[in-house]
């Protein structure tokens, strides 16, 4: 179906990029009664996706689409000021579109970036379109297809005039989480959206800051999912169960503090049998785990800003091990483990335990990251309100949020979650078992790297010493990088002259000290 020009000025908003994410989204967005103007590069895909949605599709929503196959007519069909969104591959595609609209568009007119962009690069972007009068938006889209069709979190970055703009259309396609319990309100259909609730998207601060907290977001999400990766290994090879067996024990935490859209859909995967073996499907799926690089770049910036975040950067590290199956297969044939299981004894309850403890350890490290972020970059970033936007719509969507959007309630400028009274009473009541778990798995050989560097974050955070004085003393010695005394003043520094080291018993009076 060749597709003829638009009506000038007919369209509310236009998405380019007409991929899974943007077909959702524009689909969503209609349902809300928005004429979406649509354009792909591929016009193939324009005229099948018009195809495959009819008029009739959006019945009495007062919604519909608007194709093009030309930017210019594209653009032309909006309503001023335009409200352009892309969903591109990031990266370079996204500076191409934006390169071939900006002659395009006129001062006021707002274009939005829906992709999963490095928050510098938004930056940038948004200082450039600045300079011709453009506003730009970069905003976080969590939920995947699923998400985007009926109610994503989303996540926008920009000035506020910009967000005004987009605010209409963000607030009506988000999720929507009951006003009460803060749980996901679920049931949207073609046609027939969510109504009421309280929406899952919020104006989260200038410049890249939506794009950042997404990608803060993706940073705890690796960690989740390798978290519970670790527990069904530990289940699974320390413990003895089978998959089905794990997926039972993942349906019943289910019911309690763990519920959340991870463990439901792990749940689903370790239920499932292989169609062509009848093994279970988990056993024929390669363990070489791919990513797309928004943990890495967590992981990158939290070493940046120098914020710990271990749990985070292991996650993606777990990944990396993994690719590396055919020397791991190597390896396997000459590295040998313990050869029989210790006599420790874990419960499955323990193991519940630990994932909990582990899980909020991740997340504490990422909204330390965010309260960093926000001062480094001066965002002042709302802790309690990114909470808020979490609780429906993204892949870490969990009964847990609504314990972190309380925390932050009830202290807006808590430092760090693990302090909040009722996460802190949660760990000391579980704690016995998350140590008997990672102590199983290392007497057992099982690998836990989130769960053990979750413990040694939760150690080192709870300590008010470390083993940071030798460390000093080694930097000073070797370096002479100075340090500072547990008896005077912090920010003076001292240096002592280390003598001979074939003498290292000295005098004070030999120390050479000064500052
Ligand atoms: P993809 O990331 O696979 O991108 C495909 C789209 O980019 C197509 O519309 C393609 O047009 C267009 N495109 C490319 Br590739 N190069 C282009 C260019 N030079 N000029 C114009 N258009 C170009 O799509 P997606 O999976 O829907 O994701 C869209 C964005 O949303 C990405 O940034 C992604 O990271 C982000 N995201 C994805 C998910 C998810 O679950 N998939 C979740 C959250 C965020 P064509 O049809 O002509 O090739």
């Amino acid at each position: 179906m060749a597709l003829s020009k638009p009506a000038a000025t007919s369209a509310d908003v236009g998405l380019v990029g007409l991929a899974v994410m943007g077909q959702n989204l524009v689909l969503n967005m209609a349902d809300h009664g928005f004429k979406v103007a649509v354009y792909n590069r591929t016009t193939a895909t324009t005229e099948r996706f018009v195809a495959d949605n009819p008029p009739a599709v959006f019945g009495d929503t007062g919604g519909g689409l608007v194709p093009a196959a030309d930017l210019r007519d594209f653009v032309a069909s909006l309503k001023r000021p335009r409200r352009i969104v892309i969903l591109v591959k990031a990266g370079g595609p996204t500076d191409a579109v934006i390169d071939s609209l900006v002659p395009l568009l006129d001062k006021g007119d707002v274009v939005v970036d829906g992709g999963n962009a490095l928050f510098t690069d938004t930056m940038r972007r948004e200082k450039a379109l600045g300079e011709k009068g453009l506003l730009f938006v970069g905003s976080g889209v969590s939920g995947g297809e699923e998400g985007a069709r009926f109610g994503p979190s989303l996540m926008p970055g920009g000035r506020r005039e910009a967000w005004a703009l987009l605010e209409p259309i963000w607030v009506a396609c988000a999720a929507k989480v009951d006003a009460k319990t803060g749980k996901p309100i679920e049931g949207a259909r073609p046609g027939k959206p969510v109504q009421g609730g309280v929406p899952c998207t919020t104006y989260i601060g200038p410049g890249g800051a939506g794009h950042y907290v997404k990608m803060v977001h993706n940073g705890i999400e690796y960690a989740d999912m390798q978290l519970i990766c670790e527990s069904y290994d530990i289940l699974r090879h320390a413990k003895g169960l089978s998959p089905e067996a794990i997926s039972k024990v993942m349906r019943e935490w289910n019911q309690g503090d763990l519920d959340s859209f991870l463990i439901e859909i792990s749940a689903d995967v370790l239920q499932q049998r292989d169609p062509v073996t009848g093994a279970p499907f988990v056993d024929v799926v390669l363990d070489a785990a791919g990513q797309k690089g928004t943990g890495k770049w967590t992981s990158v910036n939290a070493l940046d800003l120098g914020v710990p975040t271990g749990s985070i950067a292991e996650a993606v590290f777990a990944r990396c091990i993994s690719a590396l199956k055919d020397e791991r297969v190597r390896a396997s044939a000459v590295l040998k483990g313990p050869t029989a299981p210790s006599p420790l004894e874990i419960s499955v309850d323990a193991v519940r335990d630990a994932l909990y403890c582990s899980k909020l350890c991740a997340y504490a490290q990422g909204f330390a990251l965010y309260t960093a972020a926000s001062k480094e970059y001066g965002w002042n970033l709302d802790l309690g309100a990114i909470a808020q936007i979490f609780r429906g719509g993204c892949i870490i969507r969990a009964r847990f949020l609504q314990k972190i959007t309380e925390a932050y309630q009830r202290q807006p400028a808590l430092e760090n979650l693990l302090l909040d009274p009722y996460f802190a009473a949660q760990v000391e009541k579980a704690q016995a078992n998350w140590r008997s778990v990672v102590a199983k798995a290392a007497l057992d050989g099982v690998p836990a790297p989130a769960f053990s560097s979750a413990l040694s974050y939760f150690d080192s955070y709870r300590r008010k010493t470390l083993p940071a004085n030798l460390l000093q003393a080694q930097r000073d010695y070797f370096g002479a990088h100075t340090y500072e005394r547990v008896d005077r003043p912090r920010g003076e520094f001292f240096h002592v002259d280390w003598p001979d080291s074939k003498r290292p018993e000295l005098k004070a009076s030999e120390l050479g000290m000064s500052r």
